[in-house]
């Protein structure tokens, strides 16, 4: 295989530089591990009883009153107000407000403990404890010391365990999780879901060789011409490894079996940056969900992925996937499985939510508000969904608070290190129906920015206000010159009129952009019935979704590329306090709180079903 430009010394510091402070472990699947998801003990401590000490100062590392420590008694006469044991069972991964009917609203601080035993390691490996995601601040303690925290509800993180601190047998590990909410962090104190608490996604050790890659890419280079790729069928791949301890003279194999490739390359500072020519790879698409076999190889260390490819890109005001137009038939879903009032976390439960969505004709999922759990895109890979994934940046963050941004920063690059390898995510969002001033624009298009720089291979977008202009329903947000694509959440039928205003909205876009509706909906209580003009009944929503599509037809500009619907199921909300329709539902859903399809799925399903055959169609000609 000949071997094209190596990228520059100086493409490959800029890498790195930004994003030096990621110590993430990409694809733990790919690597050894073992789980220690399972049963643990827990403690609910709403008063930090377990942190803090009387004067309310944090616990100096070896106190016994820090609930970090172990502190059984040995004898009935010792004194301890703490201990974890049985029944104070929970499972993980698993929010907790599911858990016990005690923890429905709660929020504050809950501890977690189990022992685990060290696993078979070579003495030239390394331990690394890895977790999914625990919403919101997570500091984690394994034998009394400190291993570090981690603030960000939704996306993964890992400590080094040091060898001082393991031990053969009994390593007694305590989290203590808080999913207290603040003014300044992300997402802030307003949102309009359900704030689930908890170790919400598997935890898992890793060993990885001393030296070992931490982070990799390999993707179709955007800036090749795609269409004549295809016809040649000669294609460019790029991308770049992250070494953790490179070790002397040491090189990092590149294999992809099935298309004949294997390089090899040696490692500048800590990192290595390549390009190299196949032939005949058969492109990533909702069609053809195409995955690859990738196997990247360091010392004694051979990680494997599955990774399609294709491209994305737009052309004025239209999107183009592998060079081709394309029209987003989504549906936006929040990461929850309704029926069990709880946060979906499994394979098991990403086939749901997604096999839903492919019932209704998808060919694109919106992850709302907030990066979901790694089954969920690995599932949208291979079920050949393309995906829009965001971070919390919700309504009214603290957009002049510099560490909010940091904050911000710091999700954007934990979600984009984590999936960058997935060819289902087509779109980073940034943030969604962000208040219009000068400073909330400076913070957004920051991040636009950091989205860019950090990956130029995706679009970028947020969810963004209508602005009414006499008459005309304007889309005009300045946050629009920095993303790719401007989408827009608008509910005309719903929060203003009823679903036949309609019929003479005027729509205009002021960017020569494509154009995506991210949210559009109304709620409806499943099994409730009546009048189509009364309000939670099925037949409003399956109304407000004919008029809306009847919109899309006939009144919209020629820049609408996909919408993604508000929304693929019913789902748990503070702010939804109607007794007689909602009961803590936001209950927009197309899919009742029971499972129970609505009479809009079927709308949005038949329209679904003309768009794709229409596409079906014009590929043919
Ligand atoms: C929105 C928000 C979404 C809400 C939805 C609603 O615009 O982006 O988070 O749940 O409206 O139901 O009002």
């Amino acid at each position: 295989m000949k071997k094209l430009i190596l990228i520059t010394i100086a493409a490959l510091s800029a890498i790195t530089a930004a994003q030096a402070q990621d110590q993430l472990i990409v694809n733990p699947d790919g690597r050894k591990t073992v789980s220690l998801n399972g049963t643990w003990h827990y403690i609910v401590d709403p008063y930090d009883t377990g942190f803090y000490d009387y004067r309310f100062k944090e616990y100096a590392e070896d106190n016994s009153g820090a609930y970090w420590n172990e502190n059984t008694p040995k004898n009935e006469t010792e004194w301890t107000e703490h201990a974890f044991k049985s029944p104070y069972n929970i499972q993980v991964p698993g929010d907790w407000n599911h858990q016990d009917r005690m923890f429905l609203y709660y929020e504050g601080t809950v501890w977690y403990q189990r022992n685990f035993d060290k696993p078979q390691m070579a003495n030239v490996e390394d331990l690394y404890l890895y977790f999914g995601a625990a919403n919101y601040e997570t500091h984690v303690y394994l034998n009394g010391k400190k291993l570090g925290m981690h603030k960000g509800g939704f996306t993964p993180f890992n400590f080094k365990i040091p060898k001082n601190v393991l031990k053969e047998k009994d390593n007694f590990l305590v989290v203590r999780v808080d999913n207290r909410r603040h003014a300044e962090e992300v997402p802030t104190v307003n949102t309009d879901w359900w704030n689930y608490g908890g170790i919400t996604r598997d935890v898992k050790l890793i060993v990885v060789p001393q030296h070992f890659i931490q982070k990799y890419n390999v993707q179709l280079d955007v800036k090749q011409d795609i269409t004549s790729a295809i016809k040649k069928k000669k294609f460019i791949l790029t991308g770049f490894a992250k070494i953790t301890n490179p070790a002397a003279g040491e090189k990092v194999t590149v294999e992809i079996p099935e298309l004949k490739i294997k390089e090899q390359y040696s490692v500048q500072g800590d990192s290595i940056a390549f390009n190299f020519e196949a032939k005949k790879v058969s492109l990533w698409s909702p069609e053809n969900p195409k995955l690859y076999e990738v196997k990247l190889r360091y010392g004694n260390e051979t990680i494997t992925d599955k990774i399609g490819f294709r491209t994305i890109a737009t052309d004025g005001k239209k999107i183009m996937l592998n060079g081709k137009q394309i029209f987003l038939r989504g549906i936006s879903i929040h990461e929850e499985i309704p029926q069990e009032m709880r946060r979906a976390t499994s394979k098991k439960d990403a086939e749901q939510l997604l096999g839903w969505a492919k019932e209704l004709n998808c060919n694109m999922v919106r992850l709302a508000h907030y990066p979901h759990n790694e089954n969920m895109t690995h599932a949208a890979d291979s079920l050949g969904l393309m995906v829009w994934s965001e971070i919390p940046v919700y309504w009214t963050i603290e957009f002049g608070n510099p560490e909010v941004l940091k904050k911000a920063e710091k999700q954007l690059q934990e979600m984009i290190t984590r999936d960058r390898n997935r060819a289902s995510i087509i779109i980073w969002s940034v943030g969604n129906e962000t208040p219009v001033s000068e400073t909330r624009t400076k913070f957004m298009s920051s991040l636009a920015k950091m989205a860019k720089k950090l990956d130029a291979s995706r679009l970028i977008s947020a969810a963004l206000e209508v602005h009414h202009d006499n008459g005309v329903n304007l889309v005009d947000d300045p946050l629009g010159q920095y993303t790719d694509i401007v989408s827009l959440n608008e509910y005309l039928g719903w929060y203003s009129g009823t679903p036949a205003s309609c019929r003479t909205a005027n729509w205009e876009v002021a960017y020569n952009k494509p154009f995506f509706i991210s949210e559009t909906g109304a709620g409806a209580k499943g099994g409730f019935h009546g009048n189509k003009e009364a309000r939670f009944t099925e037949e409003y929503q399956e109304w407000y979704y004919k008029e809306q599509v009847n919109m899309f037809k006939t009144r919209f500009p020629d820049s609408f590329s996909g919408l993604s619907p508000w929304i693929l199921a019913d789902f748990r909300s503070p702010k939804r306090n109607n007794p007689d329709y909602q009961e803590g539902w936001n209950r927009k859903g197309l899919i009742d709180n029971n499972g129970n399809k609505k009479k809009a799925f079927y709308v949005l399903q038949a329209y679904y079903k003309e768009l794709a055959e229409q596409e079906k169609a014009a590929n043919k000609n």
